[in-house]
């Protein structure tokens, strides 16, 4: 099972959707593993957004995640770096899918909702920058019978 990062960002938090995308996640299997806010600072994005920081968006990219405390979800599943990446859509808003949240809730390609983690490798550096080892919860939910098979909930 992966383990990966979802953040609700400024424009969902204040849009009135971190029940909506939690749902939505639940719904889909997903296990919720860790769950807080947290007031980002330029410093943790400088972090977080590294391949960004030279472009000249990256001011802007600051107002808008520090605008209120973000939604910290650590979601666990099969796979789950990739299901998540599909539920959120590409990065544009505008472009991002019908059906992903991108697509059903946001209109543009910076105030675009969630940051959801890239890649396996990145899911477990970004779990562990934004949740302190005791915040990530082990347990196995009584429904995972009903969403896997046993060979994929023993991998
Ligand atoms: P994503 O992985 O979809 O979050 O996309 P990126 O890591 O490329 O970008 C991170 C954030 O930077 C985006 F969510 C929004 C912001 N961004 C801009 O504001 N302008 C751009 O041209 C590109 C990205």
């Amino acid at each position: 099972m992966e383990t990966t990062l979802v953040l609700i960002k400024p424009s969902g938090v204040q849009r009135g959707l971190i029940g909506e995308i939690l749902n939505r996640f639940e719904r889909k299997g997903l296990t919720v593993v860790g769950m807080k806010l947290k007031q980002l600072d330029s410093e943790i994005l400088r972090e977080h957004y590294a391949h960004l920081v030279d472009r000249p968006f990256f001011p802007s990219l600051v107002r808008s995640m520090t605008a209120t405390p973000v939604v910290c979800l650590a979601l666990r599943g099969l796979d789950a770096v990739s299901v998540v990446r599909q539920m959120t859509g590409v990065t544009n808003s505008r472009l991002a899918l019908p059906g992903t949240i991108r697509g059903d809730f946001g209109m543009s390609g910076q105030e675009n909702i969630v940051h959801a983690s890239d890649t396996p490798e990145n899911a477990a550096l970004e779990v562990a920058r934004f949740f302190a080892p005791g915040e990530i919860f082990d347990y196995k939910p009584c429904t995972l019978p009903a969403i896997y098979n046993p060979d994929e909930a023993a991998s």
